[in-house]
C-alpha cells in the first residue's frame, strides 16, 4: 500500500514535470533596456526605459509592459520592430497609446494577438511564429517615438537572459541580465 502511494506520487510528479516543460517550451520572456544611445543614429535626450515582453505560442499572444522614464516631449507611437541591434527594421507590433502626447514617466501595457501584428515578408516575417522567434532570439526591439524624435527617441533590443532561456530554439543574438543581476 505504501509502495503504491509512492508510485502514485512519483507518477503525478512526472506528469507535473512534463506540463511545466511544455509550458516553458511555449513561453519565453525577454527584457530590453531602452535608451537614446541604442537608436540608429543615436539620440541624447536623457530619457530611458525598460520593457518586458512575454511570448506565449500556445496562447498565440505577445504581452508587453514598457516603463518609460523622463521623456522630455510627448510620445507619438511605440512599437516592436523586427531587426538586430544597430539595425533599423520594420514595425511588427503597434502598441496602442492611451495618451498620445504624454511626456515624463508612464507605462504602456497590453497584449497583442496575431491578427493585430504586421507581417513583413521582405524581412522574413511571415507568421506569428516568425515574430515569436525574432523576439525570443534578440532580433526585435522596442522603440518609442516622440514629438522631438519621430524616428525614435529611446530604443531597446529584446534579448533573452541566456541562449538557454530562449526555449523556442536556443538562439540568442544578444543577452540581457535578468532583473536583480
Ligand atoms: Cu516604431
Amino acid at each position: 500500500m505504501k509502495q503504491a502511494l509512492m508510485m502514485m506520487a512519483l507518477a503525478s510528479a512526472v506528469v507535473a514535470g512534463s506540463v511545466s516543460v511544455a509550458e516553458a517550451q511555449n513561453r519565453v520572456t525577454v527584457r530590453a533596456m531602452l535608451g537614446g544611445g541604442n537608436e540608429v543614429p543615436g539620440v541624447s535626450a536623457g530619457a530611458h526605459g525598460e520593457a518586458l515582453v512575454t511570448v506565449d505560442r500556445a496562447a498565440g499572444t505577445i504581452d508587453y509592459e514598457v516603463n518609460i522614464y523622463g521623456l522630455p516631449t510627448g510620445v507619438v507611437a511605440s512599437h516592436i520592430h523586427s531587426g538586430t541591434a544597430g539595425v533599423n527594421g520594420p514595425v511588427v507590433i503597434n502598441f496602442p497609446i492611451a495618451a498620445v502626447g504624454q511626456s515624463g514617466s508612464f507605462q504602456i501595457k497590453g497584449s497583442a494577438r496575431a491578427s493585430e501584428m504586421v507581417m513583413r515578408p521582405e524581412a522574413g516575417i511571415r507568421s506569428f511564429d516568425d515574430i515569436a522567434f525574432a523576439i525570443a532570439s534578440g532580433a526585435a526591439y522596442v522603440n518609442v517615438h516622440t514629438q522631438a524624435n519621430p524616428g525614435g527617441e529611446i530604443r531597446g533590443q529584446l534579448c533573452p537572459t541566456t541562449a538557454a532561456a530562449n526555449t523556442f530554439n536556443g538562439v540568442a543574438l544578444c543577452t540581457t541580465p535578468a532583473r536583480g543581476q
